[in-house]
């Protein structure tokens, strides 16, 4: 497929909404020809929210190099599911709920204090951290509960960050830190994790490539609801490592908690690699649901990344390290 810099793109072509409102209900057609069941979840299930149109800033004009690194070949997936199909635990545990809820998340002002093991800890306010954006970046990204999407991201290395704060020599680990406000996050007091919600990378991880801070997708700013106004994407691991809405990043040298490891430490541990011989307790991690397709595809290890992070977990136990 062509891939298009994100000023090609015509916002006909990315909010697509009527087909995506028509495969809903292709689909809901097909679910009540297929059963008699009509519990209040399958319900629920059949008459999701409409899909909400988000509108947000163009990129553009802060894209600077605004070249385009095409990490995945597949097609996109679509705006309107990238943005009404969501995990954002503070705002909703339902998917397709955190469009809605995280409507009026305010984003502006905002800054991202970073430090620990630093030689010059500083707070960037957004503006600067929209300066550092550079490229497009289209991943892969892969939940743990089996669905995927590709995704068109817009950012810039989690490296370029670090460099500025001059890591010192003992720094191992990277931990980051969502904002939490009770009073914006209705949904945190019944969501059944802790929070502010955290996680963490090792050094090498956090310094790969690969791993980058999205500030935007589709060539515009981030939309609230995939982590605005700027969230961690790592495409090799299960996609709650990708952390939204950063307030903190500190290097540390011991492993950082994570919110998923404290929630269920026998279900998720620390590098949450994509696995597919690594079974998650309560179901298979071999095969995934790509979203907006029929069927499923198999998983790929590291989520089809192997050739540039296997390198990073020679000679460790993936069963045990999972
Ligand atoms: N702060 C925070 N970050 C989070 C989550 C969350 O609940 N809270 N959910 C994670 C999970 S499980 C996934 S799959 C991705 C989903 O990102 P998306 O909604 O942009 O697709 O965000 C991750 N980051
Ligand atoms: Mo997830």
């Amino acid at each position: 497929m062509v891939i298009k810099k994100p000023n090609e793109i015509k916002s006909s072509e990315i909010t697509p909404e009527n087909v995506y409102l028509n495969r809903r209900n292709f689909i809901r057609a097909g679910v009540l020809a297929g059963t008699t069941l009509a519990t209040a979840g399958v319900y629920k299930f059949l008459n999701p929210p409409p899909p909400k149109e988000v509108k947000t800033a163009e990129i553009n004009d802060i894209v600077k190099a605004n070249q385009t690194d095409i990490i995945s070949n597949e097609e996109l997936t679509l705006f309107a599911d990238i943005t009404n199909y969501n995990n954002f635990y503070e705002f909703s545990t339902s998917k397709t709920a955190v469009a809605r809820a995280a409507e009026d998340f305010v984003t502006r002002p905002w800054t991202v204090e970073v430090g620990g093991l630093v030689q010059k800890p500083q707070t960037f306010g957004i503006e600067d951290l929209l300066k550092f954006t550079q490229e497009e970046r289209i991943y892969r990204l892969r939940c743990v509960e089996g669905w995927s999407m590709v995704i068109p991201w817009v950012g810039f290395p989690l490296k370029t960050l670090l460099n500025k704060v001059e890591p010192l020599g003992k720094a191992k680990f990277v931990a980051f830190q969502t904002l939490y406000d009770p009073k914006q996050m209705q949904s945190g007091l019944f969501a059944g994790i802790q929070f502010p919600y955290v996680e963490g990378l090792r050094f090498d991880e956090a310094l790969h490539r690969l791993t980058i801070l999205a500030t935007g997708l589709y060539g515009k700013q981030l939309p609230n609801q995939n982590g605005a106004p700027i969230r961690l994407v790592v495409p090799w691991k299960y996609g709650f490592k990708s952390i939204k809405s950063i307030v903190k990043i500190i290097l540390t040298d011991t492993p950082p908690p994570t919110t998923w490891n404290i929630a269920a430490p026998g279900e998720y541990g620390f590098y949450s690699n994509v696995n597919p011989n690594v079974d998650h307790p309560r179901w298979s991690q071999a095969t995934e649901r790509r979203i907006g397709e029929f069927g499923r595809r198999k998983t790929l290890m590291f989520n089809g990344y192997a050739d540039e992070v296997a390198k990073l977990y020679e000679g460790m136990d993936l069963k045990k390290n999972f």
